[in-house]
């Protein structure tokens, strides 16, 4: 296995929606034993410790939630994310996942600096392409997509120097899309697989098809890991839980498959909420995907048979 230099970076964003609890999440992934677990598994590990967001000038927005928040944490994040992703391998502790405004966006420059493609996998139960106009709750974490992908109505936003093109992102998990997303993204071709998708003919092939073609354009690949991508059964710490996602086999599987890709250059861990998690399992969940991810296998395949 290539060892990695891996940069963990604490966002506490906690902006990107009403209920409270996201600023606890980094702690809670260094809690449950992240460094450890990926130096365990011999990678090189730093932690950055947490970020602060910058301080703006934006006035309060009446519908939107914490708007002058929310940008300042998309600034310090992009920056950080550039500057990361020249060093090693970034994993952003999240923070809820308004906090992909900032680092997609920074991570896309980097791409751009060093010219490849960034593709990025959305990992979700929510498509998150409401832009500022169209959100109805006014949670602003509902909106990274629409940002980085390059569409209009992010006026407060620092403007997307190298949005993502559709065509070069792929949602797994999809069970809670708002009409308005809905609309957007029929005009797009972005790549899809939603949990009927999935139920019908299983995680792997739509994975495997997006995976052939990060390689084929030797890209850049940004992986966006939401909690509610997952059942809640097995990871209840999160506000907008869905019923009916990924199961705890179909999770892992995604994440082998990422590291037998050898393709992926950065990590969101996104929507923890430590206060509504029971006795840290959903912390724990996590850390092992981040494992499985980057390297951690019973076997090396093709596995023995004890039969
Ligand atoms: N997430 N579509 C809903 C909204 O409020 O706009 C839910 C957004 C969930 C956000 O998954 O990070
Ligand atoms: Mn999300
Ligand atoms: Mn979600
Ligand atoms: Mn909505």
């Amino acid at each position: 296995m290539t060892p990695h230099d891996i940069i963990l970076i604490g966002a506490p964003v906690d902006s990107g929606k009403d209920r409270k609890g996201c600023i606890m999440g980094p702690d809670a992934y260094r809690t449950a034993g992240l460094g450890d677990t990926l130096n365990d598994l011999g990678h090189r590990v730093t932690d950055l410790g947490n970020l602060v967001a910058e301080d703006t000038d934006i006035q309060d927005h009446d519908h939107l939630i914490a708007l002058p928040q929310t940008v300042g944490w998309t600034q310090t994040l992009n920056a950080a994310a550039k500057d990361a992703a020249a060093q090693g391998l970034p994993i952003f502790l999240g923070g809820d996942h308004s906090l992909a405004l900032g680092t997609v966006t920074g991570i896309a420059d980097h791409a751009a600096s060093i010219n490849k493609p960034l593709f990025v996998l959305w990992l979700d139960a929510h498509s998150d392409f409401h832009t500022p106009l169209t959100t109805d709750s006014g949670n602003l974490h509902g909106t990274p997509v629409a940002y980085f992908t390059g569409h209009d109505g992010f006026d407060a936003f620092p403007p997307v120097q190298n949005p993502v093109p559709t065509d070069q992102m792929c949602m797994i998990g999809l069970r809670s899309v708002d009409p308005a997303e809905h609309a957007a993204l029929a005009n797009t071709d972005m790549h899809i697989a939603d949990m009927r998708a999935i139920d019908e003919g299983g995680i792997r092939a739509p994975l495997a098809e997006f995976l052939d073609r990060v390689s084929a354009a030797d890209g850049l690949l940004h992986v966006s890991l939401d909690v509610d991508f997952l059942d809640p059964d097995i990871a209840p710490a999160v506000g907008t839980t869905v019923p009916g996602g990924a199961t705890l086999r179909e999770a892992h599987l995604v994440m082998e498959m990422l590291h037998d890709s050898g393709r992926v250059t950065s990590l969101d861990l996104v929507e923890l909420n430590p206060f509504m998690d029971e006795r840290g399992k959903t912390a724990s969940l996590m850390v092992d995907l981040t494992a499985s991810l980057m390297g951690r296998r019973v076997f090396d395949r093709p596995t023995r048979s004890f039969a």
